[in-house]
């Protein structure tokens, strides 16, 4: 007998059940056009690849454990993935790609609307197979969830034609950047369909989804399509060279209240819709470090990459003391959680996890379109 019950509409109603990744068998993948856009011309990632050091591994897991074992302190149902052999290549009649990359995002790949999750088609060769991490889980409650519905977007095909060839020089630098990205050239093209699961936040009947590196505007009329009941609304950051992934720009934190990351602002033109229905959108304090931690993807505003647990709690990563301090004077109860030696493994506290349930219903947000 099990109680599951798969339900999340949007990003902060009560959690009650969630998926926590794992550092286990992570890798840099080798060059792919997808990835060699996103890591910053500066990284010390350029040019190597290969598993990670198993010291950086146990660390990051000793870290996730933790952060697991906080959460179920306080009666949130935990489970998380298991890991694939990362080592082996990724092949297709389309591509091949020496290795794969990790299990500790659940939220890249995993997209619950409702009580349906869905596995996004991804942009990266390297992470064509990730959904096989969470395979054990989506089966086990897809058994124990009779109105659980598990569903995968079509498989890309992610040849060539899928990338932008000016997008692979080495030296772009950011001035260049920044025009491509207010342009809304990326890297990938509209040959078929592409979506990453944290490119989309849900606000109920809304979802708002990014239109950057990891998202083309294919992958958002199929997720239009697909869901067929929910409003769904293409947004851009122009302020990122590197546009990747919603979930360092746009934290929408109870109904009626957004942190925007001050580099990248909601356009004038796309804040309509929050305007009409009283919603306010404030800035995101600022990261308390100018780096990121070593072999990092991602830039210092996973400062604002938190977890909702409900909308008076959120978890915020324990050094952004910046972050915290403007949570809590926004009213929310923060709890600490240490997590910043596991970025690298590919984000902060909303990346790290996947919701399965939280209570709460579909309700309309934004009356007023
Ligand atoms: O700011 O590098 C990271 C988002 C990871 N899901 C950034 C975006």
């Amino acid at each position: 007998m099990t109680n599951t019950i798969v339900n999340s509409w949007n990003e902060w109603d009560p959690l009650r059940h969630v998926i926590v990744g794992r550092a286990d068998d992570c890798h840099i993948p080798p060059a792919e056009p997808a990835l060699d856009a996103k890591v910053p011309e500066d990284s010390d990632m350029r040019g190597q690849w290969g598993k990670r050091p198993q010291d950086t591994i146990d660390r990051a897991n000793e870290l996730l454990d933790t952060f697991a074992r906080q959460l179920e302190a306080r009666g949130i149902r935990v489970d998380r993935p298991t890991s694939i052999d990362h080592s082996k290549p990724a092949t297709t009649p389309d591509f091949h790609t020496d290795s794969q990359f990790g299990c500790m995002p659940p939220r890249d790949v995993l997209l619950t609307v409702g009580s349906e999750i869905l596995e996004a088609t991804m942009s990266y060769r390297c992470r064509w197979f990730e959904y096989l991490n969470y395979r054990p889980l989506l089966q086990k409650y897809w058994e124990e969830d009779p109105n659980f519905r598990h569903e995968a977007a079509p498989k890309p095909r992610l040849t060539d034609a899928d990338y932008h060839p000016d997008y692979l020089n080495e030296k772009i630098g950011d001035a260049q950047r920044l025009k491509w990205a207010e342009e809304k050239h990326f890297v990938t093209t509209e040959e078929e369909p592409l979506f990453d699961a944290a490119d989309v936040l849900r606000f109920g009947r809304d979802l708002v989804v990014q239109h950057g590196f990891t998202t083309n505007l294919k992958g958002i009329e199929w997720l239009r399509r697909h869901f067929p009941d929910h409003r769904v609304h293409t947004v851009n950051f122009p302020g990122d060279p590197y546009p990747i992934h919603i979930d360092a720009t746009f934290t929408p934190l109870r109904p009626g209240l957004i942190l925007n990351n001050p580099q990248r602002r909601l356009p004038a033109d796309q804040r309509a819709m929050y305007e009409k229905n009283g919603w306010e959108i404030v800035d995101a304090a600022q990261p308390a470090h100018n780096a990121p931690p070593p072999l990092c993807y991602s830039s210092t505003w996973l400062s604002m990459n938190v977890l909702v647990l409900d909308p008076k709690t959120v978890c915020v990563e324990a050094s952004e003391h910046y972050q915290m301090e403007q949570m809590d004077k926004l009213g929310m109860n923060v709890i600490p959680v240490d997590l910043r030696d596991a970025y690298a493994f590919g984000g902060g506290l909303h990346c790290c996890t996947a919701d399965v349930y939280r209570e709460g219903t579909c309700e309309d947000y934004f009356p007023v379109q």
